[in-house]
C-alpha cells in the first residue's frame, strides 16, 4: 500500500518539511512539502536521499562492542548498557566523577536533542562531572562569550525581519543553511533583495551567497577585526550610528572613539587586498539601512579571533540600533516553548566569561560557549589527579571534528571507556569501545522546536512562527536492537540508582524538573516536555504538514524605567585585544608555508555525516585552488598534492574554483581516515584537521584555535608517498 507521509528533515539544521512516500512500511522517495507556508516545497539532496540510507547495508542495526584485537562483535543492547554501567561505577569509584567525560555533536543538534538533552544533562549531572563538551567551542564559540563584554539586551535582534541591510561575514547559507531563515533560503533572499534589501559579503571566497552581493568585500583570510573595526571606525566619524539609542543605552563610546585612532582604514584596506572605498562603502550601506542583521560565520570564527570578531559585530549592531524595542514583534515567536516576556532594556556586561569547569592545561577554562573541545584530548592524555578516562559521543564524531587529529586519535586510544552512539560505523565508531546505534530520523517522531528555540538568535533559525509535528513515518527495520539516545541515557540512569528527573529542553533553569517513574515513549516525552508552550502540541499537531501560528506573538515590553544598566560598546579587555590583534593582521608569512587553508561546506555532506546517495558518486573532498595556483603547482584538476603544515601531512584531489583568492586552498573537514592520514584520498578524502594545531593560536577564552587561514605548503605528488614529521 502506498502512502503519503509528512514528516520533518533531521539531517541538517533547515529542518524542511517533507512528504514521503511510503509503500508496505519502506520509504519509497522523499520530496519538499510544496504546501509548508515557510519551505515552500524546498529540500536539498541529502534529504531526498535519505530513504537509501534506511535501507543502507552498512547501517548499524545492533550494537557493537570492541574485541582486544579493536574489531567489533554484536552485542545486545542490554548487555552493553549493563557492561557499560559496571565500568563507569568502577572508574568514578576509584578516579572520581571528573574522569568522565561526555559530548554531544552536531547530529544530537539537529535530531533529537530536544527530547533526548534532558536525559544526556540528567544522567551527567548524576555523576557530577562538568567534562561536559558539544561542538560551540570549535564552531563559533566567541557568540556565546562576548556579551559577557558587551552586555545583553533583554530582547533579541531584528534578525530576519524585514531587513533593509545584510552583512555576511564568512559565512556561506547557500550550502550551510545558517545566516538565512530556515525554509527556502535562496528564495528569501531573492526576495528580500527584490524589496530593495543591500547585501555585502565579506569571504576570501566568490562564494554562491556572495555572487548576489551588491557589495563583494573579497577580503584576505584572517582579517576581519580589523576590517570591521574599519566600518565601525567609518560609521562612527560620518555620525550613522543610531544616536539615541546609543545615547541612552550605550557605554564606552569615547573609549571606543579613542581606540579606533589606531586604526588607518587605508591601512586595513591594503593589508586585506581591499580598496578602502568599499570598506566604507560597506559601513555606510549597512549603517543607512534602518533595519538590517549582521552574522559572522565560520571563516571568522576559526581565526582564533572568534570572540573579538563577535564582539565587534555586537557592536555594530549595537551601533545600528539593531536591538528590538517595546512594542516590536517577534515575528519568529517559539510556538512549542513556553512564551518568553523580552523587555528593552541593556543588562551591563559581567566579564563573567569563565564558568566553574577549568581544564588543566593552557589555563582554559569552561566558558558561556562550553568546555573547550579542543583540549579535550590533552585531558586524556595527560596523567594526574582529574584524568578523563571515559568519553561518551553522541552524534560527534571527535577522531574527525577535532583539531589535531593526530593527538586526538591517540587520546581516544587510551581511554577505558569510548561509547559513541551512532546509526554508522563513522571514523569514531571504528575507535569506540562500544557503538550504540540509534534509529534514523524517519523512524522516530519529532518537532519543529529546535529550529523555533534557534530564531530568538539572529543569523539561526526561522522567521516566522512555523511549527511542525511529525510522527514516525516508518518502522525500525525488523530484528534490529536500536535505542534512542534519550533511552540510553534513561537506561543509564536507571542501572546506576538515580532517579530520572529531568528538565524540558529550552525551559530556564529555574522551571521545574519532571520526575520519571517508568519508562516513557517519545511521544509521551514530546507532549510532556512542551506543556504550557505558546502553541499547545495538540493545536500543532493539527496541521500535519507545518503551519504559522501567528496568533498572540511575543511583543517586547517596555524596559523598566529604574533600570540602569548599559551595553558596554568600549570594554577595556576588548580593546585591548584590539591592538594585538591589529598587530597580528600584519604578521609576516613563512616563505615555508606560502598557502592559507580556508575552511568549506558542501552541500551535499553535512560534516563527516555519512554520504548515503548525496555525493553524486564523488566520495571525498576536494582541494579547491585558484587555476593560476593550479598553473603554478603543475597540477591539473583531479591531480593529487600533499597539503602540510608543521603539524602533519595530507594527501589530497584537486578542483579549479577561480572564485577563490590567491595563495589559498579552500577544504571541507569531516573526511579523511584517522587511523591513516595518508590513505587513498580518493576513497578516504582528507582531514583537514591533521594540520590544525590546538596549542599555537587559539581564542583565550573559548580555546577555540586557529582553523581556518592556517599556513600550509602545497606540493605536487612524487611518485612516494609523504611522511608525517616527528612529533
Ligand atoms: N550542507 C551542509 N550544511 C551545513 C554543514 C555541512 O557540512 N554541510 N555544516 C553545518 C555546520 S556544523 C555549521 S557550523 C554551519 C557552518 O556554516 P558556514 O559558516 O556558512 O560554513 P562555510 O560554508 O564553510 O562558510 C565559511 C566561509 O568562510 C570563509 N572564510 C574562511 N576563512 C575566512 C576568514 O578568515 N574570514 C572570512 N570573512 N571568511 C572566511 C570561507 O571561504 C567560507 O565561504 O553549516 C551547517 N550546515
Ligand atoms: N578543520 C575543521 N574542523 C572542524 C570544522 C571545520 O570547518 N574545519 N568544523 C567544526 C564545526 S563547525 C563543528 S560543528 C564540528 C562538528 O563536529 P561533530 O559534531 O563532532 O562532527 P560531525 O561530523 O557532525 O559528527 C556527526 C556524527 O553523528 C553521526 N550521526 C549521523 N546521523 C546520526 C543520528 O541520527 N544520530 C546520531 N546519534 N548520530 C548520527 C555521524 O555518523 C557522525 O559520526 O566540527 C568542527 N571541526
Ligand atoms: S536542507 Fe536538505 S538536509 Fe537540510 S533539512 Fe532540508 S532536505 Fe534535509
Ligand atoms: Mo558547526
Amino acid at each position: 500500500m502506498m502512502e503519503l507521509k509528512t514528516s520533518i528533515c533531521r539531517c541538517c539544521i533547515n529542518q524542511c518539511s517533507i512528504n514521503v512516500l511510503v509503500e508496505d512500511g519502506k520509504v519509497r522517495s522523499v520530496e519538499g512539502n510544496p504546501d509548508n507556508p515557510q519551505y515552500k516545497g524546498y529540500t536539498c539532496v541529502k534529504g531526498r536521499s535519505q530513504g537509501s540510507s534506511l535501507t543502507d547495508p552498512a547501517r548499524l542495526l545492533r550494537p557493537l562492542r570492541r574485541r582486544p584485537d579493536g574489531t567489533h562483535e554484536s552485542i545486545s543492547s542490554g548487555a552493553a548498557l549493563d557492561e557499560i554501567a559496571a565500568k563507569i561505577r568502577r572508574i568514578v569509584a576509584e578516579h572520581g566523577p571528573r574522569a568522565v567525560a561526555a559530548y554531544w555533536g552536531t547530529q544530537a543538534a539537529v535530531g533529537s536533542r530536544p527530547v533526548s538533552a534532558p536525559f544526556f544533562d540528567a544522567f551527567f549531572d548524576a555523576i557530577g562531572t562538568n567534562m561536559r563538551f558539544d561542538p560551540n567551542t570549535i564552531d563559533k564559540g566567541g557568540k556565546h562569550v562576548a556579551p559577557s563584554f558587551l552586555g545583553s539586551w533583554g530582547a533579541p535582534l531584528q534578525g530576519f525581519d524585514a531587513p533593509e541591510a545584510i552583512l555576511l561575514i564568512g559565512i556561506n547559507p547557500w550550502n550551510t543553511y545558517t545566516g538565512l531563515p530556515a525554509g527556502s533560503p535562496r528564495r528569501w533572499l531573492v526576495d528580500q533583495l527584490a524589496a530593495g534589501c543591500k547585501l555585502i559579503v565579506i569571504d576570501p571566497r566568490r562564494t554562491e551567497v556572495a555572487e548576489l552581493a551588491s557589495l563583494h568585500l573579497q577580503a584576505a583570510a584572517g582579517h576581519d577585526v580589523p576590517i570591521l573595526a574599519a566600518m565601525i571606525k567609518v560609521i562612527l566619524a560620518e555620525k550613522l550610528f543610531d544616536r539615541d539609542f546609543a545615547a541612552q543605552h550605550v557605554n564606552g563610546l569615547e573609549s571606543l572613539t579613542q581606540t579606533l585612532q589606531a586604526i588607518d582604514v587605508q591601512g586595513v584596506a591594503n593589508s586585506a587586498g581591499l580598496r578602502a572605498e568599499d570598506i566604507a562603502e560597506a559601513a555606510r550601506t549597512y549603517a543607512r539601512a534602518r533595519r538590517g542583521y549582521a552574522m559572522a560565520g565560520t571563516g571568522p570564527h576559526m581565526t582564533g579571533q572568534g570572540t573579538l570578531v563577535e564582539y565587534f559585530v555586537q557592536v555594530l549592531e549595537t551601533l545600528c540600533g539593531r536591538w528590538m524595542r517595546a512594542g516590536d514583534t517577534i515575528k519568529a515567536s517559539p510556538s512549542l516553548l513556553p512564551p518568553v516576556r523580552p523587555r528593552a532594556q541593556a543588562r551591563a556586561p559581567d566579564a563573567h566569561w569563565a564558568l566553574d569547569g577549568r581544564m588543566r592545561m593552557r589555563g582554559l577554562k569552561q566558558s558561556r560557549a562550553g568546555m573547550p573541545v579542543a583540549a579535550l584530548a590533552e585531558e586524556i592524555l595527560t596523567p594526574g589527579e582529574g584524568q578523563v578516562r571515559v568519553l561518551f559521543s553522541w552524534g560527534g564524531n571527535p577522531s574527525i571534528a577535532f583539531p589535531d587529529q593526530r593527538r586526538v586519535v591517540e587520546a581516544l586510544g587510551k581511554l577505558e571507556l569510548f561509547v559513541q552512539i551512532d546509526p554508522w560505523y563513522s571514523q569514531s565508531a571504528s575507535l569506540a569501545h562500544y557503538v550504540l546505534p540509534p534509529p534514523l530520523p524517519l523512524e522516530v517522531a519529532a518537532s519543529s522546536i529546535g529550529t523555533e528555540h534557534l530564531a530568538l538568535r539572529a543569523g539561526y533559525g526561522q522567521a516566522m512562527a512555523h511549527s511542525q509535528y511529525a510522527d514516525a513515518v516508518v518502522p525500525r527495520p525488523p530484528g534490529s536492537d536500536l535505542m534512542e539516545e534519550w533511552e540510553i541515557f534513561y537506561e543509564l540512569l536507571v542501572r546506576m540508582g538515580y532517579p530520572v528527573d529531568v528538565r524540558p529542553w529550552g525551559h530556564p533553569p529555574s522551571s521545574p524538573k519532571i520526575h520519571f517513574d517508568a519508562k516513557p515513549t517519545t511521544e509521551e516525552l514530546l507532549t510532556r516536555f512542551t506543556a504550557g508552550s505558546r502553541v499547545p502540541l495538540e493545536t500543532v499537531k493539527r496541521y500535519p504538514g507545518g503551519h504559522i501560528f501567528d496568533n498572540h506573538l511575543i511583543v517586547v515590553e517596555a524596559g523598566d524605567p529604574a533600570n540602569t544598566d548599559r551595553l558596554d560598546i568600549g570594554h577595556p579587555e576588548m580593546m585591548k585585544m584590539l591592538n594585538e590583534a591589529i598587530k597580528e593582521s600584519a604578521e609576516p608569512e613563512d616563505p615555508r608555508y606560502p598557502y592559507r587553508m580556508l575552511c568549506r561546506r558542501a552541500n551535499h555532506f553535512n560534516n563527516s555525516t555519512r554520504k548515503a546517495a548525496s555525493n553524486k558518486g564523488l566520495a571525498y573532498n576536494p582541494a579547491y585552488l585558484h587555476p593560476e595556483d593550479m598553473l603554478d603547482l603543475g597540477v591539473d584538476e583531479h591531480d593529487e598534492v600533499s597539503i602540510s603544515s608543521p603539524l602533519g601531512v595530507i594527501r589530497a584531489i584537486v578542483a579549479p574554483d577561480a572564485h577563490l583568492r590567491r595563495r589559498t586552498v579552500s577544504i571541507a573537514f569531516g573526511h579523511g581516515s584517522p587511523q591513516d592520514p595518508l590513505a587513498d584520498p580518493a576513497i578516504f578524502g582528507s582531514s583537514p584537521n591533521r594540520l590544525v594545531a590546538t596549542d599555537q593560536s587559539f581564542d583565550r577564552f573559548t580555546g577555540q584555535p586557529r582553523m581556518t587561514n592556517v599556513p600550509v605548503a602545497i606540493r605536487r605528488m612524487g611518485f612516494s608517498a609523504p611522511a608525517e614529521p616527528e612529533r
